[in-house]
């Protein structure tokens, strides 16, 4: 069962595959003929492969209701304020007339970003509102429409040429709830919207696109929500970029497809995108544009551990600020972004310029790989010191980047080469074991995830059980419209020994599931392994390992249709 096989380093850049919020990663996947060209191989995307790590910055109008309206609080993103607030048009626009930042400071912006270890930024020039952050011909921009009069996006381009960071401009292409003509997802709701999409293309988006281009030279652009985007709209806009053969852009133009990169938001895919470019883009609470209320912050173990996972899938990971109205950055994302800046200082060269684990599947953690490196991530401190991983290499040396003074002294045990740790956990985030080897990597164990592709049964089926266990991570089971509860079962061919599971429930941060079980088939009789409450994005949870062939996800409370979009289940080591 166990083979021995000889990986070569050009296999192993493609290695960077991974299941959901796990430690587990499986080999290499060609992406089909009939996919578009990927320009994972461009040179013009060598420095985004290579920094690994970006910063997303939400800040426009919508920061001063900061999710009030009238003395209501309006359920949703900031930054969607007037679409879900059903604001009128005239309402919304005399928000200009109160945006005067006066904390605001570019450079101290970026200086926060540097020390934080971003290595590039993208701002809101123009959000779905319509209001650009940004001197434009059009009169509803920052400049020409508030008190402050300043131009956001001139400061923080030219703070980041200061400081050489790599600058990115987000714009709404489609959406433009002040516009006429413009895009609304679930459509407008005032009749100053109403116009012509092709004359907002025409008149409004191109000219704006256009102008950030020429003004302020980004680096990429970062296109979003292509609600009612024609072909005939986006090759109009696919003129312009052509003028810049250097600029890179995202897949959000027209559809989600073409542009240089994948965008999965608010989760990290399963499996990564193997020999694709991609970058998940989150939020550090639960919303992008800034909310009074939202007081969901993720803790820095877990904005770490995002960032080393998908990392370790070979991705970018795009984090988010939110400002204040006033241009205050809030104080818990400060203090994240310290947090996440010390890490990086210790342990950046586990994350900068490396491609994905060559692994499929590491019980104590992650791992990142560079040349002659293996980055090992260790999140779950081995009780008894020692870490293992299935190679057939001399290693050269072992370091732990935040303790390099303690001799790793490390020795060959079977298919395994291991590593003595010292007793206690070094950094409860992830500590990083910096291991160099010589000659071509040699992995002993390339035993895949024991439940990846393998036979799917379901209590009943809109779409295949199968499709949660392909590694895909685009389309999942859905059970029969109308059902309040429902299992999905999966057959691993033979016993086998499972010590964890990571399931993705629907993509993005939707929680539908409210109670479930994990359970394994005992002769005829199912046995509850665990209870657990809600899934989301990234479920992972380790147990005493069980033997069995067959297990199942019990949903026994849902707040919609049954349904989880990928499972995985994973060897106890
Ligand atoms: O609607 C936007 C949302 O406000 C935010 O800008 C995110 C960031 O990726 N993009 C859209 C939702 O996909």
């Amino acid at each position: 069962m166990k083979r021995k096989i000889k990986v070569t380093l050009i296999a192993l850049l493609m290695m960077n595959l991974c299941a959901e919020n796990n430690f587990a990663q499986t080999n290499v996947q060609t992406p089909k003929k009939n996919e578009e060209k990927s320009t994972f191989n461009d040179s013009k995307m060598d420095w985004w492969k290579e920094a690994r790590f970006g910063m997303f910055i939400h800040w426009g109008l919508y920061s001063i209701p900061a999710g009030v309206y009238n003395g209501k609080k309006i359920s949703g993103l900031g930054e969607w304020i007037m679409n879900k607030g059903k604001i009128p048009v005239a309402e919304y626009m005399k928000y200009a007339a109160q945006f005067n930042p006066t904390k605001y400071n570019a450079e101290e912006w970026v200086k926060m970003s540097k020390d934080a270890g971003f290595k590039y930024l993208v701002v809101t020039s123009k959000h779905h509102d319509g209001f650009a952050m940004y001197k434009s011909a059009h009169p509803f921009n920052i400049v020409d429409a508030t008190p402050f009069k300043r131009d956001w996006v001139q400061e923080i381009a030219d703070a980041c040429k200061k400081y050489d960071m790599k600058f990115g401009i987000y714009y709404s292409q489609a959406q433009d709830w002040t516009e006429p003509g413009g895009a609304a997802e679930g459509g407008h709701w005032d009749s100053a919207q109403n116009g012509n999409m092709k004359d907002y293309i025409d008149n409004k988006s191109i000219p704006q696109i256009k102008e950030v281009l020429e003004k302020y030279h980004p680096t990429l652009l970062w296109f979003d929500t292509p609600t009612g985007m024609k072909p005939e709209f986006s090759r109009k806009i696919t003129d312009v970029l052509k003028q810049y053969p250097n600029l890179i852009y995202n897949n959000r133009l027209e559809g989600y497809r073409g542009g240089d990169w994948i965008t999965p938001e608010q989760y990290i895919p399963t499996m990564g995108y193997p020999g694709k470019n991609w970058e998940s883009c989150m939020t550090m609470n639960d919303t992008w544009g800034f909310k009074t209320y939202d007081s969901a912050w993720k803790s820095n173990k877990e904005l770490i551990r995002n960032l080393v996972e998908v990392a370790s899938k070979g991705g970018n990971y795009l984090l988010n600020v939110g400002p204040t109205s006033d241009g205050a950055i809030p104080t818990q994302s400060i203090n994240s972004l310290k947090a996440i800046g010390t890490w990086l200082k210790t342990n950046g060269q586990s994350i900068y310029g490396t491609t994905g684990t060559p692994f499929s599947y590491l019980p104590f953690g992650r791992c990142t790989s560079k040349k002659d490196m293996l980055y090992l991530h260790i999140q779950k401190w081995p009780t008894n010191g020692v870490v293992k991983i299935p190679i057939d290499n001399p290693i050269v040396k072992a370091t732990l980047l935040a303790q390099p003074k303690f001799k790793v002294v490390s020795s060959k045990v079977g298919n395994y080469i291991q590593f003595k740790l010292p007793k206690n956990e070094i950094d409860t985030f992830t500590t990083v074991l910096a291991v160099q080897y010589s000659g071509e990597l040699k992995i002993t164990i390339t035993e895949p995830i024991p439940s990846l592709k393998k036979v799917a049964t379901a209590s009943s089926e809109a779409t295949k059980p199968s499709l949660a266990f392909d590694g895909n991570g685009k389309k999942g089971w859905i059970a029969k419209d109308g059902e309040k509860a429902g299992w999905l079962a999966v057959d691993l061919q033979k016993p086998t020994s499972i010590g964890s599971i990571s399931i993705t429930e629907a993509g993005k941060a939707d929680k539908f599931v409210k109670r479930f079980t994990l359970e394994y088939k005992d002769g005829n009789e199912w046995k509850t392994i665990f209870e657990d409450k809600t899934i989301g994005a990234g479920y992972f949870k380790s147990f005493k390992p069980i033997v069995a062939q067959e297990f199942r996800i019990n949903i026994l409370e849902t707040s919609k249709t049954p349904q989880l979009k990928e499972a995985q289940l994973y060897y106890d080591e």
